[in-house]
């Protein structure tokens, strides 16, 4: 099913480690996953030192012993100004659930002597997109209810709260960041269309007179969004088929063969 296991003890001497996960779908085309795992540095807490942060897709698979603590407030530890902040969860934009899906369950120390409740707000909870995420008020489950869109919103900042159901107690609130890992959802848009240019028929083979542009709006920084350009068609394809030449990388059309000539073919598509 994907999920990722540790099979040994591990030593992450630059503090991270790099796979790649392979998987092959049904007409055997292989799709590639780069997967990092993380030692979480928190603090000296030692519940927070077992919290591994998989920065992959596979949050999206079974999560369901992953449980993010409260750190400990008793040892006078750094801690922002409104509360804790945890590293960001990513979660994979498009997911088909089922849903709600569960990405964590957040829990507090205090739940030991007390029992808890939990509650998120922030974007995508009592902010917009409301209700995007939810908790479970006693056990603490945290679950995105809909596919999340990259495109349309990156990264949402929640916040964690937990106190006493029939005592006076509560937790400093704990900020999550939530991530919105890309997918390959959005295709290369040319920024006009048409584009016109004007060449001499004089011009000599390599002569690069204009360049076309698109742009993508997948995640930047990732291949999602690296664009490339050719030439599907020439009209007429004539005196041959290969008057032009693209640079696949910029976009720059230049003269690729002899033989323009304004008054047979004016104008080429
Ligand atoms: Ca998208
Ligand atoms: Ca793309
Ligand atoms: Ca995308």
């Amino acid at each position: 099913d994907g999920t990722v296991t540790l099979k040994r003890q591990v030593t992450l001497h630059e503090g991270h480690k790099v796979f790649s996960v392979h998987a092959w779908d049904s007409s055997g085309k292989k799709h590639t996953v780069s997967v990092r795992v993380e030692r979480v540095h928190h603090h000296e807490d030692h519940h927070m030192d077992m919290v591994m942060n998989i920065s992959s897709p596979q949050m999206e698979s079974h999560s369901d012993d992953l449980i993010l603590m409260f750190p400990k407030s008793s040892t006078g530890l750094k801690r922002a100004k409104r509360g804790w902040v945890i590293p960001p969860f990513r979660v994979l934009e498009n997911s088909r659930g089922p849903f709600p899906m569960k990405l964590v369950q957040i829990k507090s120390d205090i739940s030991s002597e007390a029992q808890m409740q939990y509650s998120i707000t922030g974007e995508g909870a009592d902010l917009d997109p409301k209700g995007t995420f939810t908790i479970e008020r006693l056990s603490g489950n945290l679950f995105v209810t809909r596919p999340l869109d990259r495109e349309r919103k990156a990264s949402y900042r929640l916040v964690a709260h937990a106190t006493g159901v029939d005592v006076d107690v509560a937790e400093k609130p704990m900020e999550i960041i939530v991530n919105v890992l890309d997918q390959n959802d959005d295709y290369p848009v040319f920024t006009q269309n048409p584009f016109n240019g004007n060449v001499s028929e004089a011009a000599e083979i390599g002569h690069e007179f204009m360049t076309v542009t698109a742009t993508d709006a997948d995640d930047p920084d990732t291949d999602n969004a690296v664009i490339r350009y050719s030439i599907v068609k020439q009209d007429p394809e004539l005196p041959n088929p290969n008057m032009f030449e693209i640079n696949s990388v910029t976009g720059g059309i230049r003269v690729n063969s002899l033989g323009l000539d304004k008054e047979k073919w004016s104008k080429y598509t």
